[in-house]
């Protein structure tokens, strides 16, 4: 058990619109590339869709109390931009903007501090019908002036703003080169450069929409970057291994080439030189703007890769995992619990960013949940994946780290993107043909956590 945390540690829980809203044609909405995608045979495990998905929309009163039941005082949750904006830019829908005002002062009634995600993958299809969405540079002039109708909106009762979750997941995700991606849209680019065009767009549309929150807001706010940059764990804490995990860390494309431009206002110079005519066509002025003060960074962690020394060019070699190495209930969750010490350490050391607040903004697993005859959900193996996930952040608090909050991946079970229902992370069971909601043995442990501040 470990000693306890700060106080004030901010302990939350996470979700995202289409994976639990549903509601998808309700009240003006339009569809994202989500709709269409989930809606294309083949595309998604069962044919699953987000159209009803955990039905939110509808039942965010009941969900709100659950959640102050938890003791949770901060809540993640994304907004869906076709649900405010429907065809991406232009006409404005009030009942859009009305769910999220109704929601916001639940939430507020309850205590619950909301951080609230501007961008969480499901971009307005008609942009993609317009101009391929993140394959055209336009994109982030309307991602800005969506978000500015957002926060001059909202921005009386909310002040915590994440611009943009996970940009490697729906742009190189989205449009692989020569084989199916697996987000949508789905496009295949022909070109590796048009992929980190994607990305590279995604980057300006957070800094303009940095900059758009901060005009926009009436208030005081705090804005940060969600991304899963991906961790380089030392086999071994030599200084030897920890020098190759650092070098390993500036070669990753998700570091190399998101949170290094975004923190520093660089690609970082090997990335770039080992993209050669991959990399993307970088605008002058265009890393200014990617590169904007944040006032936190928001760290998604699930795994990570084990790295060692090695006499090669690049002084390292990522070490393959033995067969039947541990991992959770997704074929990329290995069970590697130091992520989240070495992540942070690698953002403070390696980045040097030694005093940006860092949040945990998402950390969960799927696993093999089952209602018992009695009607519980006795997730013993969640309950390992998170404290040992828990006992990483302490480690990294207890060494000075400035990681200042965690928030479970996720709330309920939900839409698991090309998984469908078919992959539950919640600490909440969705029995999606009633919609009732049942904590899960998870649930009662992490309010356990809770209440006494430390990992129990
Ligand atoms: C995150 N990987 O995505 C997302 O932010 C959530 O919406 C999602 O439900 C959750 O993690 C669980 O998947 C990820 O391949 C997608 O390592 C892929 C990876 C990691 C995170």
């Amino acid at each position: 058990m470990s000693a306890q945390f700060p106080e004030n540690f901010i302990w939350g829980a996470a979700t995202a619109s289409y994976q639990i809203e549903g509601a998808a044609q309700k009240d003006g909405r339009l569809p994202s590339v989500w709709d269409t995608f989930s809606a294309t045979p083949g595309r998604v495990l069962n044919g699953d869709t987000g159209d009803i998905a955990c039905d939110h929309y509808h039942r965010y009163e009941s969900d709100i109390k659950l959640m102050a039941k938890l003791g949770i005082k901060h809540y993640r949750f994304s907004m869906a931009w076709p649900r405010i904006v429907p065809n991406g830019r232009g006409e404005i829908n009030q009942a859009g903007i009305d769910f999220y005002q109704r929601l916001v002062d639940c939430l507020l009634e309850h205590e619950i501090t909301p951080h609230a995600t501007l961008f969480h993958w499901d971009s307005p299809q008609a942009l993609e019908d317009l101009y391929g969405s993140w394959q055209s540079r336009e994109i982030a002039q309307d991602f800005a002036d969506y978000v500015s109708i957002v926060v001059s909106r909202l921005g009386d009762r909310i002040t915590n703003w994440i611009t943009i979750n996970e940009i490697p997941c729906f742009t190189h995700l989205g449009y692989a080169v020569n084989s199916d991606p697996p987000h949508a849209p789905g496009t295949r680019v022909s070109r590796i450069k048009d992929i980190w065009q994607t990305s590279h767009h995604a980057l300006l549309a957070h800094g303009l929409g940095v900059q758009a929150i901060r005009a926009a807001s009436p208030v005081a706010c705090s804005v940060a970057l969600v991304d899963n940059w991906a961790v380089t764990v030392p086999i071994i804490e030599s200084s030897e291994h920890i020098l190759a995990a650092k070098k390993a860390f500036h070669l990753c494309g998700q570091n190399g080439g998101i949170l290094f431009p975004a923190l520093t206002g660089n690609y970082s110079p090997i990335l770039l030189e080992l993209l050669g005519e991959n990399a993307p066509d970088i605008q002058p002025g265009d890393l200014e703007i990617i590169h904007q003060p944040l006032d936190f960074l928001g760290f998604n962690v699930y795994s990570a890769t084990y790295v060692r020394a090695a006499n090669n060019r690049f002084g390292f070699e990522f070490l393959g995992l033995p067969k039947g190495y541990p991992r959770m209930n997704m074929p990329w969750l290995n069970i590697v619990p130091e992520s989240i010490y070495w992540g942070i350490r690698h953002v403070s050391e390696t980045l040097n960013q030694p005093n940006l607040p860092i949040l945990i903004t998402e950390n969960g697993c799927a696993a093999q949940d089952e209602l018992n005859p009695q009607g519980e959900v006795i997730d013993s193996d969640r309950i390992f994946y998170l404290r040992q996930h828990l006992n990483s952040a302490y480690r990294a608090i207890s060494e000075g780290y400035p990681l200042k909050g965690y928030f479970v991946w996720s709330l309920m079970d939900n839409f698991e993107w090309a998984w469908g229902y078919d992959r539950r992370f919640g600490i909440v069971y969705i029995d999606y043909p009633t919609q009732r909601r049942i904590p899960k043995m998870s649930f009662n442990w992490y309010a356990e956590c809770i209440r006494q501040n430390r990992v129990v």
